[in-house]
């Protein structure tokens, strides 16, 4: 087999940081769930699949499609699976899933975060080379009654699942409530042991970007709207690495091109960056397309891609016996690689 930069690409051991279940459904994904729910093939997958440029609001109503599939704790077993499976697929190592638990007529929240764990631990003998993680997530657009549940799952199940559920996430609409709103659950989930991978920046707002970089956080999720000094100062001075997901960015308009994306920036200033793939079944891509994009885009060589899956493992949540465990991967493959003299660039 002739090395080149696809096949190096495919088969380095990844690492994927921030990836929401119900955004990573593929079109094979949607078809079971929709013989699950229907007993017929999915209908109208493009209402979930973004073709052309839309703006982030537009973007959000994409999730109802999924959601409307995923109302029982049988069909979000199922979802979660298949996108296990799919990263899998593409040798993603190491990969720490979002979503937010959902109460539907024929399920509970914690219903829900049962079927994702119980789903993490069954792929555990299935596919033994993917180490799964839970990060909870908080939808900004529900209520604050809604944010509190959702952070007393992730306190409840992280003392259950330790090695599972680890951290707390705040996605949602950028545009709906004020991060202050959302400050005492998510400092009681951090007084109490839970990482935080939080969504910032993505729209315009200084003075939220502001305050939420004062508040702190372990991660940051897009950052597009991080611009300046102070802000930059305060990113560097909390240690909070950013986790940039291109194609999303650039689907929903918020960045213009590739080339325009604010990886390159922090990247050049040797600030952590972790390249991740957001909504992989929304955005029809997958981790490997984007390392190859990022890759082509900001010239990076096969060393700089290593580099950058070992900084991943270091800005991930798992513990440090698990990080040696997904660094020995890397090591092993870059040892291969060389042997290969794989020449990206
Ligand atoms: C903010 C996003 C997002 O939680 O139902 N979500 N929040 N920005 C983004 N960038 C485009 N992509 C996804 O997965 C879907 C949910 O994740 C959040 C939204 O709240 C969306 O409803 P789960 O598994």
């Amino acid at each position: 087999m002739k090395p080149n930069k696809e096949v190096f690409i495919k088969q380095m051991p990844k690492v994927e940081l921030h990836a929401h279940i119900n955004g990573s459904f593929s079109n094979e994904t949607l078809e079971k769930l929709s013989q699950l729910k229907h007993g017929t093939s999915a209908k109208d997958t493009e209402k979930y699949n973004l073709f052309t440029k839309l703006d982030l609001h537009d973007g959000f109503e994409k999730f109802k499609y999924a959601h409307e599939l995923t109302d029982t704790p049988e069909a979000v077993a199922l979802g979660t699976e298949c996108v296990i499976r799919d990263f899998n697929d593409d040798n993603v190592v190491y990969l720490e899933l979002r979503s937010t638990p959902r109460a539907t007529p024929k399920m509970t929240k914690e219903q829900y975060v049962m079927a994702v764990i119980d789903t993490i631990i069954k792929m555990k003998t299935e596919l033994p080379s993917i180490m799964v993680k839970l990060i909870v997530s908080i939808n900004r657009r529900e209520s604050i009654e809604s944010a509190e549940e959702n952070g007393a799952l992730a306190l409840k199940y992280a003392k259950l699942y330790p090695d599972i559920v680890c951290g707390v996430d705040l996605s949602g609409d950028p545009a709906c409530k004020e991060f202050s709103d959302f400050e005492p659950i998510l400092n009681k989930a951090r007084e109490n042991g839970l990482k935080l991978a939080l969504h910032c920046g993505e729209i315009e707002n200084q003075v939220e970007i502001s305050s939420m970089l004062k508040f702190g956080m372990n991660r940051l999720g897009h950052g597009t709207y991080i611009k300046g000094d102070n802000e930059e100062t305060l990113l560097k001075n909390n240690d909070i690495a950013l986790e940039c997901c291109l194609t999303s960015n650039l689907l929903c308009g918020v960045v213009k091109t590739y080339s325009d994306h604010h990886f390159r920036r922090f990247y050049k200033n040797g600030h952590p960056v972790v390249i991740c793939t957001d909504d992989f079944g929304v955005f029809s891509t997958t981790l490997s397309t984007e390392l190859h994009i990022a890759s082509d885009t900001f010239s990076l060589s096969s060393d700089d891609l290593i580099k950058l899956s070992r900084m991943a493992i270091h800005c991930s949540f798992a513990s440090h016996d698990e990080k040696q465990l997904i660094h020995g991967k890397i090591d092993a493959y870059a040892k291969s690689a060389v042997g290969f003299k794989v020449k990206i660039h």
